[in-house]
Order: structure tokens, then C-alpha cells, then sequence
């Protein structure tokens, strides 16, 4: 517990000072324990070193008109993004609700799911009990820190924790979920009902995404039924392997009121590796932005909404129809900030591929397909930067986008 002892003047000491390893090694061992851990220890009012982006990277935070001293919400341009009801995607109007399903993967990449079926009371208390993991000392936490990749259960800080020239002030715990029974007795204990409380999150949240992936493949003129039985095609029956057991992991974020918000991020520009995306926002304090027409735009929470985002595996599978946007986690001065992502594909051992019925001469086949081994190989030999993953599965005569 060397960190323990530091006083807080170490701590807001520049990384260059540093005289000899032993101190460095200190200065870095206190970062990997977490952006929660770093501001209950120090009482920090700067920005350390390690968190601050290169001003290229930094994002503009402008405080709004409307934005007064309480305010729980920064500024910038909003987005109002593309509104699902899934009440209408299951019933009479499905066929205009398909349509507006397309336009929002097509054009934004993301929208928010309204009249979901899950309860607010489900809602509630997974929020609840993530709050509360977070809040618990330390060394509670610390149980589940591992590099692992693999791991059932990782407790961690930034984006990639090992890769990061530059941390972002964020701390996470990610939890694999499918199948239940195989990862459930590795996640945590405490607090005492978070087993039940996410399992229950996670089976609705995946019954949700199971039934949009219907729709979804809907929309792209893509029935089931009408798949070939070519074996050697791993997108045949894209929805019996996802019902078998597609993979699913549940990350729960926590953004601590950052001293110099316009200096980093919570999370840099990234894309998401899988289908699709279920996210839970904090209803009271804004922090994600997309990409859309070459800005920055703030989402405006919807209370009890999913925001749901387009990944890379549905980007690739959909032969480039549907987007997988760039989006970015903005940090607050004044307010903590939580969210919880789902997010889901299929099995880890399977190749995704450009569906066969979305290749034609209008549209060739734009992606190389790939793995989530191949994933894993590529995030880990280098620090993940915006959409480069997608980009190097791409065919070299497609860079458009
Ligand atoms: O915190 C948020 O609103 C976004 C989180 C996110 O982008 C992610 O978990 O991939």
C-alpha cells in the first residue's frame, strides 16, 4: 500500500520530476489503480500529467446559455438522435418501424429505444448496484483487477489500461455474461446482490437485443428462412447461433468529477467491436458524444431509453449498409457520472463476414472477415485508436468511410 502514504503533493507532482525508477513505478502504480481511488486519495484540484491529452485530442467544452452554476450538464451541441418504439416494431406498424430502423443505423448509427418491456425497476437496480460496487473500499474492488482480456470479471481504469499513453479518466468493471451459468460464479459477491440483480439485467437486455437483431436483419431485407444452408457461410443462421448463445459483456462505467474536464476524456473516440450496443446513460448528467457530419454532438439522455449503437461486427456483416460511429465519453467538474453498455454478437469462435445476400455488383464485398481472436491480437499489440480495427478489416479498394 505504498500509495497510501503519499501525500497529496506527491501526487500532483509532474511525471518529468521524478527522480529515480522506484518513484516512477510509484507515480504509475497509482494510476492503474483507478481514476476513484486517485481522487479519494488526493484531493486533486489539476489535472495530472498522465490524463492530459494533446491539444489536438482535447475536446471543446463550451458552457451553454442555459447552463447555469448547478447545472449537471456541459455544454456543446446536442443531438437528438433517431427515436425506436419498440412497442411499434412488434406490432401492427412494424413495417414503418423498419424503416425508421434503417434510416437511424444508416445514417447516425445510433438511436434510442423507447417502450423497451424492460422494467424501470430492473433498470433501477442495476444502476443501483453498480453505484454501489464502485463505492465500496479499494481493496473490494481491487479483487477483480486482471490484464486478462479473457477474464469473466475485470475491474480496471482508462480505455486499454496496459496500451494507454494517455489514461482517460474513467474507471470500469466488465462482466461476460453468456453462458450465464459458466461466468456467473467468478462475478462478484459483493455487494451481496449484484449476481442476481445483474443476471437478471443481462438475460432481459439480451431477450431485447435478440428481438432488435430480428428486426434489424428485417430491415436489411434479410429473412432467416431465405438463408442458404452453405456451410462454409458462418452468417447462415446468424440468429439460431445468437439464440444458442451469442457472447454478451456488461460494462458498468464510472466517470468521477474530473478537476480539468477540457484537458482529457472519460473515453476516447472508439467504436464498438460487436452487433449492437445496449447502453444505459445516466439520466442526469450527459457525458457521450457521437460523431455525426464531422462534429462532436452531445446525446441528450432519454430517461429509461437504451441508446442503441451499431457495432463493427453489424457494420462488416451488413457489407457497409448499416454504421458503426465513432463515439467519445465527455467528463464533468462537478457531478459522478455511471453508465452500464451491453453489448452483444455472436459466439466468440465464430467469423463474421459481409452476408452473401448483402454482395452484389452495386455493392461488393467491402470487408475481410475476421474473429474476435483476431480482435483481441489486434488491441492488444497496440494502443486502439478510433475505428482502426474496422478500418484494417476493410478491402483496400474501400476506404470511403
Ligand atoms: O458512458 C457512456 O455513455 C458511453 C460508454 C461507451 O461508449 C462504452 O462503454 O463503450
Amino acid at each position: 500500500m505504498l500509495v497510501a502514504h503519499m501525500s497529496p503533493a506527491m501526487v500532483m507532482k509532474s511525471e518529468e520530476s521524478y527522480e529515480d525508477n522506484d518513484e516512477r513505478e510509484v507515480y504509475h502504480h497509482q494510476y492503474q489503480k483507478g481514476v476513484k481511488q486517485l481522487v479519494e486519495n488526493g484531493r486533486i484540484h489539476t489535472l495530472p500529467q498522465r490524463y492530459i491529452l494533446p491539444a489536438s485530442d482535447r475536446p471543446i467544452i463550451t458552457t451553454s446559455e442555459e447552463q447555469d452554476d448547478d447545472s449537471n450538464f456541459v455544454g456543446n451541441p446536442k443531438i437528438e438522435l433517431p427515436i425506436i418504439d419498440f412497442f411499434e416494431l412488434i406490432g401492427p406498424n412494424r413495417p414503418q418501424a423498419l424503416q425508421s430502423l434503417a434510416h437511424a443505423c444508416q445514417h447516425y448509427g445510433f438511436f434510442q429505444l423507447v417502450n423497451h418491456g424492460i422494467s424501470e425497476e430492473v433498470i433501477r437496480k442495476m444502476k443501483d448496484v453498480m453505484g454501489r460496487f464502485f463505492n465500496q473500499a479499494y481493496e473490494e474492488r481491487a479483487k477483480h483487477m486482471t490484464s486478462d482480456m479473457k477474464a469473466a470479471v475485470r475491474y480496471g481504469t482508462s480505455f486499454s489500461q496496459n496500451k494507454d499513453s494517455v489514461f482517460c479518466w474513467r474507471d470500469f468493471l466488465k462482466l461476460l455474461c453468456h453462458p450465464l451459468s459458466h461466468y456467473l460464479p467468478h462475478w462478484p459477491q459483493s455487494p451481496m446482490d449484484l449476481r442476481e440483480v445483474a443476471a437478471t439485467y443481462a438475460e432481459e437486455t439480451n431477450n431485447l437485443f435478440l428481438k432488435l437483431m430480428e428486426a434489424i436483419l428485417e430491415s436489411l431485407g434479410i429473412k432467416e428462412e431465405e438463408e442458404d444452408e452453405d456451410e462454409d457461410d458462418n452468417n447462415n443462421n446468424i440468429m439460431k447461433k445468437l439464440e444458442e448463445g451469442g457472447s454478451q459483456m456488461m460494462v458498468a462505467n464510472l466517470y468521477p468529477p474530473c478537476p480539468e474536464p477540457d484537458l482529457t476524456l472519460g473515453m476516447p473516440p472508439h467504436s464498438d467491436y460487436g452487433l449492437l450496443t445496449l447502453l444505459l446513460q445516466d439520466e442526469e448528467v450527459e457525458g457521450l458524444q457521437i460523431q455525426f457530419q464531422g462534429n462532436w454532438l452531445t446525446v441528450k439522455p432519454i430517461s429509461n431509453a437504451f441508446v442503441v449503437n451499431v457495432g463493427d461486427h453489424l457494420e462488416i456483416f451488413s457489407n457497409g449498409i448499416y454504421k458503426s460511429v465513432l463515439h467519445r465519453v465527455l467528463v464533468n467538474a462537478r457531478k459522478s457520472r455511471t453508465s452500464v453498455a451491453s453489448l452483444h454478437s455472436l459466439p466468440f469462435n465464430c467469423t463474421v463476414k459481409p452476408s452473401l445476400k448483402l454482395i452484389n455488383d452495386a455493392n461488393p464485398k467491402r470487408y475481410k472477415d475476421t474473429d474476435f481472436h483476431t480482435f483481441l491480437a489486434y488491441v492488444s499489440s497496440r494502443e486502439p485508436k478510433g475505428k482502426d480495427f474496422l478500418h484494417s478489416r476493410k478491402l483496400t479498394s474501400f476506404t470511403s468511410h
